[in-house]
């Protein structure tokens, strides 16, 4: 069985739930299997030779193309796809919709695997504060924003011992996010105060930070408050997966709705969160 995932919390968090699943409270002892976990980011190939005939594969919290999921389809029918994003989702319009899985975009990728799992059974809180960041929802404010930061500071693949502590004592890494945090703030002020510039993007009044690790719209909310648009960029060198190298852009708002200038560059967005990683940007 293969799990093909995103390469973030999110997707990191609905691996580990498939694992869970599977490998450490499975439902029956027969169900435990041995999985593979493999990292999926945009613009890195799919792997199709490494895939076995007629082989269980999961893709979580993360899409391929249509033409990939036809070929992916003729190798192996056992597929189960589970993802939230809005316009990945709506590259398929309309096909592909009787594949096992579930897509929707009201939840994040965890919550969704959660779900599919776990069916009526109430979203245990550590899944529920990493689909609340990831869909910006903010429903639990500051322990959502620990949480992630707590996290951070652990290595936190699918099958990391992390994610045992963060189902049984998601206060503790609560708490040692606030610590993160404050660290965090401090430096991302400096970087704010370096590396942060006012221009016109798209004819808005737009404050943009060349940063890899400001991430945080709330924090620019506070800190520069005036902007119309904020944005934070990076470049992401060709990766040692493959994939090409690019520009990750973020863009967030509260004013204008940065999905639509989002699609013009776009290859992923989520529903909701203002944010976006754009390819190509110029
Ligand atoms: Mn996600």
């Amino acid at each position: 069985m293969k799990v093909f995932y995103h390469n973030d919390n999110d997707g990191k968090c609905a691996a580990h739930l498939i694992y869970a699943y599977y490998n450490i409270d499975p439902p029956d002892v027969a169900s435990e299997i041995p999985i593979t976990f493999i990292s999926m980011e945009y613009g890195k190939p799919f792997p199709f030779s490494e895939i076995a005939p007629n082989e269980k594969v999961y893709i979580v919290d993360f899409s391929i193309e249509p033409q990939e999921m036809e070929e992916l389809l003729q190798i192996t029918e056992d597929v189960i796809w589970i993802d939230h994003h809005k316009t990945a989702l709506e590259k398929y319009n309309g096909m592909f919709t009787e594949l096992d899985g579930l897509r929707s975009v009201s939840l994040a990728g965890c919550e969704n695997t959660w779900k599919y799992l776990h069916e009526d059974e109430e979203i245990p809180y550590y899944v529920a504060l990493i689909g609340d960041r990831d869909t910006w929802r903010w429903e639990y404010g500051d322990e959502t924003k620990f949480f992630h930061y707590g996290m951070l500071a652990y290595d936190n693949k699918p099958t990391d011992a992390i994610w045992l502590l963060a189902r049984c004592n998601t206060a503790k890494i609560i708490r040692k996010g606030k610590a993160v945090w404050d660290y965090v703030k401090t430096q991302n002020e400096e970087a704010l105060e370096k590396r942060g510039f006012w221009f016109s993007f798209q004819g808005y009044r737009t404050f943009a930070l060349n940063s890899d690790t400001v991430r945080s719209s709330e924090f620019f909310e506070q800190v520069v408050p005036e902007a119309e648009v904020w944005l934070v960029f990076r470049y992401m060198p060709k990766s040692k997966e493959g994939a090409e190298g690019y520009f990750s852009v973020s863009l967030y708002s509260h004013k204008v709705d940065v999905s639509e200038i989002a699609t013009k560059y776009v290859y992923e967005g989520k529903r909701g969160a203002g944010i976006k990683e754009l390819r190509d940007f110029k």
